[in-house]
């Protein structure tokens, strides 16, 4: 059997940047024998051999890439090399900047199968990185969040993790966890009765603190979520007021189909979007009406749904009818507030001013005009204002996976059983055994590295024989 840590240091090569033609692709390798085993396959500017004191660290190098049989030039390129363990992954790397030709790089791909290198996992050199203690889980989780951003927002919180700003906030809670287990468990050890007094209020100080910081992440992970799906907006109201046509609007494209005919729109058509930066799902959805068709009652009962879970409504109707019972019924249906009225067809209103109703409610209103284009621009930024306000994006607020997201949940359903159980004096043993579930928890979620000096920085400080 091949042991654990040569298998780990097999070379894998990949390519980093997408397939397709493109100015520069890059392919990356990482593996032992680097970068030896690539020297068939390069040649200097001039066509001479090379050895492997060509490769200084962390300098591009030129080079041709040759067919090994009959060293005919592929490309000419650019290679740097990493050494190990001063790498991303820990181990020897190279980076292949060729051109970006997706035959010549389905060619490199084969000509370093040839000489050993094989095609990398998905994953594998964050993996490396990760099984070298290169990287914790939170940073490779973060780095697959920075690919996947979708909005410049969720850049930068990637950006954040990536520096390890979520692995601080678990080994934090780790220590504090640790501190009031050692505590806990000299005394279980040593006293023969009772927990004494200072020591129980210490643990549910510690056990407070840890609730609540526990509470702030899981709030800004939620406002986190928003910035990473964007912001659900759902655009209601009757039939036939101009829903479709402001979707359309709103898009600059003609997505939805637009017809005077009253339940034209019966499913709900989703696009998202982004604006100033921030990513949003807007959504059309089926008029509001009197009907006996089941394909329409259908997609209006969607429509309800959706108001009460997207994060902000736009309630559509026609100038001339004004706001009215229709409307106020979506209103209350959304219990948070975020809620934009807009009154549209204002070219028609203003072609005949008799035309407006006197009985419409008093609302907060934009007045648009889809057919004109009159008050779009005005609704887009009172949309970025209205929805996202209350929600700013602050250093504080996280986006997580979903993985990491469960483990807080389930931390503070922990932290509430220990409280619980403090609280009452009571059967301390299952208070060690929750701070042990979260210990367990957050040591998956970071990977076991440093764990045993934690201990021991913990244990070092605890003076045992009081
Ligand atoms: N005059 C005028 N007609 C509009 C305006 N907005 C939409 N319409 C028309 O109203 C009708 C219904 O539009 P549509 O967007 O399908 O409404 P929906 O049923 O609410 O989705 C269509 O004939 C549109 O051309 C507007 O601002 N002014
Ligand atoms: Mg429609």
């Amino acid at each position: 059997m091949i042991p654990a840590s040569k298998k780990l240091a097999d070379p894998i090569a990949a390519l980093a940047t997408p397939m397709g033609s493109s100015g520069v692709a890059v392919i990356r390798l990482s593996g032992s024998g680097l970068p030896n085993s690539i020297l068939p396959l390069v040649r200097d500017s001039k066509g001479r051999e090379l050895t492997r004191n060509f490769f200084v660290p962390r300098q591009l190098m030129l080079v041709q890439l040759v067919e090994p049989q009959n060293l005919q030039t592929l490309d000419q390129c650019l290679i740097v090399y990493f050494q190990a363990p001063n790498s991303f992954t820990g181990e020897d790397q190279l980076e292949i900047h060729t051109h970006g030709s997706p035959i010549l790089i389905k060619r490199v791909l084969v000509l370093l199968a040839t000489v050993g290198i094989r095609s990398a996992y998905p994953g594998e050199f964050s993996k490396r990185a990760f099984l070298n203690g290169k990287i914790d889980l939170t940073r490779a989780e973060a780095i697959m969040a920075l690919v996947h951003a979708s909005s410049l927002n969720a850049v930068h919180e990637a950006a954040r993790q990536m520096q390890g700003s979520m692995a601080k906030c678990w080994q934090s809670l780790r220590e504090t966890l640790l501190t009031i287990l050692v505590q806990l468990e000299a005394e279980l050890d040593f006293a023969d009765e009772e927990i004494e007094f200072s020591t129980h209020e210490f643990i549910i100080n510690k056990l407070l603190d840890v609730r609540s910081s526990l509470e702030k992440l899981i709030s800004s992970a939620q406002t986190g979520k928003q910035w990473q799906e964007g912001f659900h907006i759902v655009i209601v109201g009757k039939t036939n007021v101009g829903k479709s046509s402001l979707f359309n609007k709103l898009l600059e494209k003609d997505k939805a189909i637009v017809t005077d005919i009253h339940g034209t729109t019966r499913d709900i058509i989703e696009q998202s979007l982004e604006w100033s930066g921030i990513q949003f799902l807007l959504a059309d959805t089926a008029g509001l009406r009197e009907t006996q068709d089941t394909i329409e009652i259908e997609g209006m009962r969607r429509a309800h749904d959706r108001v009460k879970t997207a994060d902000g409504v736009i309630i559509v109707y026609d100038i001339r009818e004004g706001f009215g019972e229709a409307e106020r019924n979506i209103a209350n249906q959304h219990t948070d507030g975020h809620i934009l009225y807009i009154a549209n067809k204002l070219d028609l209103v203003k072609s005949n001013p008799l035309s407006n109703n006197q009985n419409s409610e008093m609302v907060e209103e934009i007045k648009i005009s889809c057919k004109t284009g009159e008050g779009v621009d005005v609704l887009r930024n009172k949309i970025i204002d209205k929805f996202t306000t209350n929600q700013t994006h602050q250093e504080g607020s996280v986006i997580l996976v979903a993985r990491q997201l469960g483990i807080l949940h389930n931390c503070y359903k922990y932290t509430n059983a220990a409280l619980d159980l403090a609280t009452n004096r009571s059967a301390y043993e299952l208070i060690v055994a929750n701070l042990r579930y979260m210990l367990e928890e957050i040591a998956d979620l970071v990977g076991e590295i440093g764990y045993d000096e934690l201990l021991n920085n913990i244990f070092s400080k605890f003076c045992i024989g009081k």
